[in-house]
């Protein structure tokens, strides 16, 4: 596997691209642990990190920390009726688990302390919500494309679905669970990443601890919080009510590019 030929075309781009990116400015990616962790890694040759890592397309606009709006308006769920994530909440979340199954070498179980420890990333964006608001906030966490590299995802997987742990309208079709996906190329885009902390503090409940999704390039219904567990899947059928989303199945789009 090391000597392939694939192999080594992929690393020959890939330090192109570590180049192209440090003398476009983006020496920050190029030199981040996790990202390096990716290329170099053994695996990444037969997995479909490498296509997309090349070719993740434009990043959204990063702010600078005078830009940060003053108060981050939280909206949809902002508390959670379920008693076993009030039980979890009550303890600061050290029992809380991350799963991570499917269509994963690895399934994996991921506290809030090895999430922490994993290579972060943090950027100040501008969240915009189909309501017509938007807000400034500063997000750490950990890149999306670490964990899945780390589960190892298979060759059929096509979609990343998070799982949330509030409902909301349950009356309405489904059992009105929030849950979200997206598709490769955002899944490994660098500014996708599983947050934790929110303008310099663990995430806020009304923002969604102890985890949410950042997509930078889509709308805030995409952003899940309280994410429970990732599953990793061919086909969205059978999830909800089969459209990708708690909002999708309420008529949104899936892709909810700004
Ligand atoms: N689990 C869950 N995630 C969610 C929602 C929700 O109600 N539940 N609302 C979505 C919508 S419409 C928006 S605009 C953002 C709001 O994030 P905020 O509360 O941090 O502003 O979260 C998104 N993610
Ligand atoms: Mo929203």
């Amino acid at each position: 596997m090391r000597t392939d030929p694939e192999r080594r075309s992929f690393l020959k781009r890939s330090a192109a691209l570590a180049g192209t990116l440090a003398l476009g400015g983006c020496d920050r990616l190029s030199e981040a642990p996790w990202f390096r962790q990716i290329l170099e890694s053994a695996e990444s040759a037969t997995s479909r990190a490498q296509r997309f890592l090349l070719g993740s397309g434009p990043l959204a606009r990063e702010y600078t920390e005078s830009d940060l709006s003053p108060v981050f308006r939280a909206n949809g769920s902002a508390s959670i009726d379920d008693f076993d994530y009030q039980a979890l909440a009550e303890k600061g979340f050290v029992d809380w688990r991350l799963q991570v199954d499917g269509l994963v070498e690895r399934p994996q179980q991921l506290s809030l302390a090895e999430l922490r420890a994993m290579p972060p990333r943090t950027q100040i964006t501008r969240h915009d919500c189909v309501e017509g608001w938007s807000c400034i906030g500063k997000w750490t966490g950990v890149p999306l494309a670490h964990v899945l590299e780390q589960a190892g995802v298979q060759a059929r997987a096509r979609y990343v679905v998070f799982r949330c742990a509030d409902a909301l309208e349950p009356e309405a079709g489904g059992n009105g669970q929030y849950y979200e996906s997206i598709g490769f190329e955002d899944a490994y885009h660098p500014q996708t990443i599983l947050a934790y902390d929110m303008n310099g503090h663990p995430l806020p409940i009304p923002h969604g601890a102890p985890l949410r999704l950042r997509v930078e390039r889509q709308l805030g219904y995409k952003m899940a919080k309280y994410v429970m567990r990732i599953e990793l899947v061919e086909s969205l059928a059978g999830i909800g009510l089969g459209r990708g989303g708690f909002w999708e199945d309420r008529g949104y789009e899936w892709y909810a590019g700004i």
